[in-house]
């Protein structure tokens, strides 16, 4: 089963959009295995955005990630790398339909609310820069039956 990597960024935790995003990836069907509320330092989040490191706004984005709290998660379910995307939206929320999160609850591309890992990849990476092994829950929810075949 594939694992995502899932931040509530500091304008979706002041903005107190943490239940309403949590909710969707719930409802959906996905299966929560690790969450923390914690304060990111400025030098984990340029680590974790290493790949943007050349774009002009990579100083800003760290600074601003590590400016107050989020709340990450990993979040585990079929194909969740890809459909955890589609239901954030586009990278700027001006391109992204309603019905998606930032599409519903944001406006500016800088104050985008989430954060998702793109690929695959990059989620294994996330979820090994943000989490240890012992930080990850092992149970079987009730619905399993009830959402796979
Ligand atoms: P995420 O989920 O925060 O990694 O955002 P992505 O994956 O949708 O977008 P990505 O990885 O290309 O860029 C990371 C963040 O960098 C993005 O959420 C907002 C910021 N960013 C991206 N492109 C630009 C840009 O052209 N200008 C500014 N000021 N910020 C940008
Ligand atoms: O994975 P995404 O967050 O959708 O997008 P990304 O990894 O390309 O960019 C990471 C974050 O950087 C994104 O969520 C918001 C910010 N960002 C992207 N493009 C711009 C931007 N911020 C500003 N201010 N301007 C941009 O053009």
């Amino acid at each position: 089963m594939e694992r995502t990597f899932i931040a509530v960024k500091p304008d979706g935790v002041q903005r107190g959009l943490c239940g309403d995003i949590i909710k969707r990836f719930e409802a959906r069907g996905f299966k929560l295995v690790a969450a923390k509320f914690i304060q990111a330092s400025e030098e984990h989040m340029k680590n974790h955005y290493l790949d943007l490191k050349d774009m002009p706004f990579y100083g800003g984005l760290c600074k601003y990630m590590s400016s107050g709290p989020v709340f990450a998660m990993v979040w585990e379910g079929q194909s969740i790398v890809k459909l955890a995307r589609m239901m954030m939206g586009e990278t700027n929320p001006a391109d992204s339909k309603p019905g998606s999160i930032r599409g519903d609850l944001c406006i500016n591309i800088g104050r985008n609310i989430i954060h998702g890992s793109d690929t695959l990849e990059n989620a294994k990476r996330e979820v090994g820069l943000w989490f240890k092994a012992e930080e990850f829950v092992t149970y079987t929810p009730c619905t399993q039956t009830f959402l796979y075949e």
